[in-house]
């Protein structure tokens, strides 16, 4: 396929770029994180969107080429921010399934003298039921090389709660279709605030995804939702748009 070849160019070709929305601390609105999303700005086509690559990425296992470069960009971007502020990455199920993920993520943090624990791998949660024992078996890997990992558009997928004993996670992030309507209609509240108690309970924290107003912050902040991520703070944009990423000093 010609999108495929055109793929394999643009990696080689330094054609992808990471776009960062921030992740703010629900009760100071400090921004606490960022989340990485990728995007290929292709010499003609212009800047290219991931729902419409990822796919394919997947299908070819280029996401995997891919996907490792976007965690070492990633850790790289991050070696020159404050080091109070954490970088959240999004892995495919083809990632998943790869053999070199531990050892990229090892270098990754070794090469950009970042501490571990200062890198959070989103897995969404369709991936987990498909493969439980290998899944299981690596999360507990991930985890013992001192990364985060989160379990991402919670709610979404043929959601099992019975995984959440298997999968040791430190965040749970409520997808952003249990944001609709919140703080205005009560058809989701109960929802967003049993998932809140739940990764309580188990020791998870929270993140909220596509928050848009304040009427949802309320909410958060009432509920006790850890994190809030979405439109209203910003959409992704490049590291050089965050006054607060640009290198400080020398
Ligand atoms: O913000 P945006 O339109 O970029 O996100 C679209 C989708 O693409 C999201 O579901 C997001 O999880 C996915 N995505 C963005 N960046 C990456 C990436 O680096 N790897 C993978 N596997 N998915 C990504
Ligand atoms: O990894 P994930 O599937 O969460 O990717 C984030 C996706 O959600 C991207 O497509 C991004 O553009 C979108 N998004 C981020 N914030 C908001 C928001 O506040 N509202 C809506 N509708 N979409 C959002
Ligand atoms: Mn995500
Ligand atoms: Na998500």
């Amino acid at each position: 396929r010609e999108l495929e070849m055109d793929m394999r160019v643009g990696l080689s070709e330094g054609q992808f770029e990471l776009h960062y929305q921030p992740l703010i601390d629900v009760p100071t609105r400090r921004t606490v994180a960022y989340e990485a999303l990728v995007r290929w700005r292709h010499p003609t086509r212009g800047m290219v969107m991931p729902d419409l690559f990822i796919p394919l990425a997947e299908e070819t296992g280029l996401v995997v080429p891919l996907g490792d470069w976007v965690i070492r960009r990633a850790c790289e971007e991050m070696a020159q921010w404050p080091e109070y502020l954490r970088v959240a990455v999004n892995l495919s199920p083809a990632q998943l399934r790869s053999t070199g993920l531990i050892s990229t993520v090892m270098q990754a943090i070794a090469e950009n003298g970042v501490a571990p624990d200062r890198l959070e791998l989103e897995i969404t949660e369709n991936v987990l039921l498909k493969d439980n024992a290998v899944h299981g078996a690596l999360l507990h890997k991930l985890r013992g090389l001192g990364v985060r990992v989160a379990l991402d558009d919670f709610g979404t997928g043929y959601s099992s709660l019975n995984y959440l004993r298997a999968f040791p996670f430190d965040k749970i992030k409520i997808d952003r279709c249990f944001l609709k309507g919140l703080g205005e209609s009560d058809e989701t509240l109960p929802i967003v605030r049993a998932v809140i108690a739940l990764a309580r309970a188990m020791g998870m924290t929270t993140t909220a995804e596509g928050v848009e107003n304040e009427h949802q912050m309320r909410v958060l902040l009432a509920e006790g939702c850890d994190q809030a991520q979405g439109y209203l703070f910003s959409r992704a944009r490049p590291a050089a748009n965050f006054p607060e990423l640009r290198r400080a000093g020398p």
